[in-house]
């Protein structure tokens, strides 16, 4: 990986590919051990995938830059903050098993939070939440005609738009739509007769949530 930026305070310690000029965009790293009390700031020019070598237990703000970010294997006790707000590049961002709050740009993003529980937020573009686990918030599905997969956990999803997904979403986990003034149709689409799978319960509400 390349960045822009860093900001680096007590606490921080970078493994592998330490740049030797601060601010290069051309500078490659390695994976980063962020202790408590230590910020990394970083702008991704290159696709980045964390390592097991890579943990953060201080705070971790990232730029994805309509780069892919891949936090699975991140070790440590804290989330990241990704975003890819104000780039219409699609990208992938998948989470860290902690608390990740990862924000698309006006593409197609896909957005995974993994293990914790993550907040989604896609923007525009036709996104794509995946949640498997915790208690995941999506703050604005349906902008862009979104779709939402959910394997397992909960999810609690305040609607920006119109929604009436099609059979690319479903879930197997507990969904609660905050309609949000906006409506809501589950009963459109055709695979298997309905518009979304699932085997678990979706409840839908105009209240606050
Ligand atoms: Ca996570
Ligand atoms: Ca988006």
């Amino acid at each position: 990986m390349s960045i822009e930026s860093i900001g680096i305070k007590g606490g921080v310690n970078l493994v592998g590919g330490v740049p030797t000029t601060m601010g290069d965009p051309g500078t490659s790293f390695g994976q980063y051990t962020i202790g408590a009390g230590g910020t990394l700031t970083a702008t991704l020019y290159e696709d980045w995938t964390a390592t097991a070598a890579t943990s953060n237990n201080g705070t971790a703000k990232l730029v994805a830059n309509g780069h892919t970010v891949d936090l699975t294997l991140a070790q440590g006790s804290h989330g990241w903050t990704v975003s890819n707000q104000g780039n219409r590049s699609d990208v992938t961002i998948t989470g860290s098993a902690q608390n990740d709050t990862l924000i698309g740009g006006a593409g197609r993003d896909s957005l995974n939070g993994g293990a914790g529980d993550d907040t989604l937020t896609g923007g525009d573009g036709a996104d794509s939440f995946d949640c498997n686990s915790g208690y995941d918030t999506i703050t604005d599905l349906g902008k862009g005609g979104d779709a939402l997969h959910v394997s397992g956990g909960h999810v609690k999803a305040f609607l920006a738009a119109d929604w009436n997904p099609d059979s690319e979403s479903n879930s197997d986990g507990e969904v609660m739509l905050i309609a949000n003034n906006h409506n809501v149709n589950l009963s459109g689409g055709n695979i298997y007769g309905e518009a979304v799978e699932g085997t678990a319960g979706w409840t839908i509400t105009n209240a606050g949530g």
